[in-house]
């Protein structure tokens, strides 16, 4: 603990022995290493559990050991020694436990017993299954309309889960799926349609081996995806080239490392030429892909008057696209004062990101949350799918577009149609399938569902995973918002904030993680996820269950629908005898599906298949849609600028590298050199000073919004960076109380967690509970 509260700079490389390490202290402090180093070497093989980490796939064939540092911690998280259960919630009342850190709660170990919320003690007790079915078809029951409820998914459950939840949310008559997506990718998804006909990524693992160019905008790889550290690494070594955008200097990006070839980590990393690190301002990347793209269209001009070789993929954009002219001629009207102003780059930086798209055969893309959670995020996937179409970098060996998906089944989730907009098809084929009238019209998603709430019009919360009142925007309000339902209920495995932002009643219903044994009627059974390539294979969980109370996501979620609906539309006990049954009935209503249960034989699983990456075109006209837009006006949001006052600087929430989300392994982020404490805030020297501060000074952030609420954090650390003047970076969750909840992406509802206007003021108090315990 003698690093407690320090800040120095991180001299090794990424994913090196430093990760190796941190992967021994999480394991050693697990309580159960042997049993987990036993777990761990079934990751992601064919007969072993899918890593719970993230979404990140591998190709079949290669490597025996496949977990990385974020696996072993997350396998480690899942199969503590440590464990909450009624005796637990006897000595703790809920209104002591709230006043924890997130560390601490789930730190605590893992839910053992269905608990029920008492509110005249103010604690937990234990209740039994069929008591907490009973209490929440009560409730469901009572509501005047079904759309009174909320069905909550965060993106680890299974295909399996996520097909029944959905089954019976509609069965019961709702549309409401707010899910983690929504502040997530939801932005790839809608462009990546509009333009290419499919809202997922077009590569698989394959083509990252082929790619002349690997682009990756707004993501850190580095501790959010480490196995794609690898791809990459081999890439620079084959001469490719490997080109960052990224406002910080990102250490998991600038030098790349394996556990798994230890010659190499005893070199202090590589020293490669064909490498490039661009540094953008927060939401400039739309106004960089237009200057790529501007000058692409310059260098075509030229080339066609000098009679030399084409620039653009002529062949490619006849056969295959529409809308060029209108997009060309808004690449056009874009001047170069408004690209260079917007992006944050300089023309000459411009150019050489486009020189080196230009020279490279095979280019795929691959993007994550920087480029999301922005008001323009929709715009800018099109635009990066619009550069993309102009040299035919879609639908080729080597090339394509990678929304880098984060939670490990979150892709999965939504194919099974956990979808607040469901699609008609996928409505028509439950229709048809099973015997009831599907709600048609559209349901709630998470900003939706927290305003429902708010309003009082929705009544009913169900969480399947997830840390919806840490996760979400607004603490304070989303907090009040949740109070004032009449049930919520957590369906987890680790105790959480949520659990203590209760309705007047609440439920904590326990269950298995992925690396747990799930014995039914019919034996062990298995379940199936969808990694970001589209590829779906079957996860067997290895471990003893951390509670014989534990059941299974699909079990729960059976027992909730049996207890609501009785035997309607399925026999619910029967598909839960054997996972198989439920794998028929998505055979039978999801495409791609066919022959589920015989595919899964397969090692490695099998490929949903990708129309786009087929060259084939699910859009109106059949082709593949160039979208003409204008960049934003401002980048500021007018909800900022009513205010009147000018922000001193533009916030990014993000991930610090020991935690998933809103849980946190540690307090140290070993790559940016912050260890045991959370509270900090990245600016450059140079802007510390002439805001009046010092590093180290402690400061509250406060966040501009022109509604008449007070957003502010306490006591941040600030922390002399190398980020961009203008520019400050902060951890999620316990920046969220800045994040207005009417602050979101268009057409996405995405919260515009990347683009926080903020003004910092002396600190009023040194924080000394986290700001995450509001
Ligand atoms: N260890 C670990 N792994 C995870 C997760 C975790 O919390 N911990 N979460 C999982 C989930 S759900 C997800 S969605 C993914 C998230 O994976 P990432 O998207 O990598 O996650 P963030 O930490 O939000 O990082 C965003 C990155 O984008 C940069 N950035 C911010 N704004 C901008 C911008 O406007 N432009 C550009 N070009 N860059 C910008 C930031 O500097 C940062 O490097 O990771 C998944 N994997
Ligand atoms: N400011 C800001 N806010 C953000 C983001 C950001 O970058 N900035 N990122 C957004 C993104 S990309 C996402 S995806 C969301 C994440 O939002 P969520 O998915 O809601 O949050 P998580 O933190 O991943 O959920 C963690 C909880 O899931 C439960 N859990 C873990 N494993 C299992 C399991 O196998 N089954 C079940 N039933 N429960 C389990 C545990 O109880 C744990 O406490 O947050 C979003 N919020
Ligand atoms: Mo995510």
């Amino acid at each position: 603990m003698s690093d407690k509260g320090k800040v120095k700079e991180y001299a090794g490389p990424a994913a090196g022995w430093g990760a190796l390490k941190s992967v021994t202290k999480s394991w050693l402090g697990s309580e159960k290493p042997v049993k987990n180093l036993r777990a761990m070497l079934k990751t992601n093989q064919n007969s072993g559990f899918d890593c719970p980490g993230c979404a990140w796939g591998e190709s079949p064939e290669k490597g025996l050991v496949k977990f990385c540092e974020n696996g072993a911690k997350a396998v480690n998280w899942e199969s503590t020694g440590r464990y909450v259960g009624p005796r637990f919630f006897a000595e703790h009342s809920v209104s002591q436990l709230a006043r924890q850190s997130d560390y601490w709660l789930e730190y605590q170990g893992r839910l053992t017993h269905p608990m029920r919320y008492d509110a005249n003690s103010d604690h937990y007790v234990e209740t039994t299954w069929d008591e907490a079915f009973a209490l929440i078809a009560k409730h469901l029951q009572r509501l005047d309309s079904p759309d009174q409820a909320e069905f909550y998914t965060s993106g680890r459950a299974s295909n399996e889960a996520a097909f029944l939840y959905q089954l019976f949310v509609r069965a019961f008559g709702t549309n409401n799926f707010p899910d983690c997506s929504n502040m997530c990718h939801e932005a790839s998804g809608i462009g990546m349609t509009d333009t290419i006909g499919v809202g997922k990524g077009t590569v698989v693992f394959d083509d990252l081996e082929k790619a002349d160019a690997i682009f990756v905008i707004g993501q850190n790889p580095g501790t959010n995806h480490p196995r794609m550290l690898e791809p990459l690494r081999e890439a620079v070594e084959r001469g490719a080239q490997v080109v960052c955008f990224n406002p910080l200097k990102e250490r998991g990006l600038e030098r790349f490392q394996h556990p798994q070839h230890p010659f190499e980590m005893l070199s202090n990393g590589s020293e490669p030429t064909n490498t490039a690190y661009f540094r953008p301002a927060l939401g400039g990347d739309m106004a960089v892909m237009r200057g790529i793209a501007k000058f692409l269209l310059q260098w075509e001009r030229e080339a066609q008057q000098a009679g030399q070789p084409a620039v653009f993929d002529h062949q490619f954009l006849q056969q295959h696209t529409v809308g060029l002219d209108d997009y060309l001629a808004q690449v056009d009207a874009t001047s170069w004062d408004q690209i260079v102003e917007q992006s944050g780059l300089s023309l000459s930086d411009i150019q050489l990101a486009a020189d080196m798209y230009r020279r490279a055969e095979r280019v795929i893309m691959c993007w994550a949350m920087g480029v999301t959670q922005h008001r323009h995020s929709v715009p800018t996937v099109q635009e990066i799918a619009n550069l993309m179409l102009l040299r035919g970098n879609v639908g080729k060996p080597g090339a394509g577009l990678s929304p880098v998906r984060g939670h490990s089944n979150v892709q999965g989730d939504r194919t099974m149609g956990i979808d607040e907009q469901p699609p008609a098809w996928l409505l028509d084929a439950l229709e048809q399938r099973f015997a009831f009238k599907v709600p048609r019209q559209h349901g709630h998603n998470t900003v939706r569902a927290i305003q429902a709430m708010e309003d009082q019009y929705a009544n009913v919360f169900i969480g399947l995973g997830g840390n919806f009142v840490q996760a979400t925007p607004d603490t304070p309000r989303t907090h009040e918002a949740m109070r004032k339902c009449d049930l919520t209920v957590h369906i987890s495995t680790k105790l959480n904030r949520s659990h203590l932002v209760t309705g007047k009643e609440a439920l904590i219903l326990p269950c298995l993680g992925r690396t747990e044994v799930d014995m039914q009627a019919e034996g062990p059974q298995g379940v199936t996820v969808e990694d970001t390539f589209s590829m779906v294979h079957i996860s067997y969980g290895q471990l003893p269950p951390g509670s014989e109370h534990l059941r299974s996501e699909p079990a729960i979620i059976a027992g909730m629908a049996k207890a609501t609906l009785g035997n309607h539309p399925i026999d619910w006990d029967n598909v839960i005898a054997h996972y198989d049954r439920i794998r028929d009935l998505i055979a039978d209503t999801i495409p791609g599906f066919a022959d589920f249960n015989a595919k899964l034989q397969q090692p490695g699983g099998f490929h949903l298949g990708n129309a786009a990456s087929e060259r084939r075109w699910n859009t109106a006209s059949g082709k593949a849609q160039f979208k003409p837009c204008a960049l934003p006006k401002q980048l500021i949001n007018e909800g900022v600028t009513a205010r009147g006052d000018k922000p001193d600087l533009i916030l990014q929430t993000m991930r610090s590298h020991d935690q998933y989300n809103t849980t946190l392994y540690g307090l140290d982020d070993r790559y940016r050199g912050v260890f045991g404490l959370r509270e900090v805030i990245f600016v450059n020297e140079e802007e510390i000073r002439r805001l009046g501060f010092a590093p180290g000074d402690k400061v509250d952030l406060v966040s501009l919004w022109d509604d008449g609420r007070e957003r502010r954090v306490s006591g941040f650390m600030l922390v002399a960076y190398d980020i961009p003047a203008g520019q400050a970076a902060a951890y999620y969750p316990e920046t969220n109380p800045l994040v207005p909840l009417d602050s979101y992406g268009e057409r996405t509802f995405t919260p515009t967690s990347k683009f926080i206007a903020i003004k910092l003021e002396k600190a009023q108090e040194d924080n000394t509970i986290p700001s995450a315990a509001l």
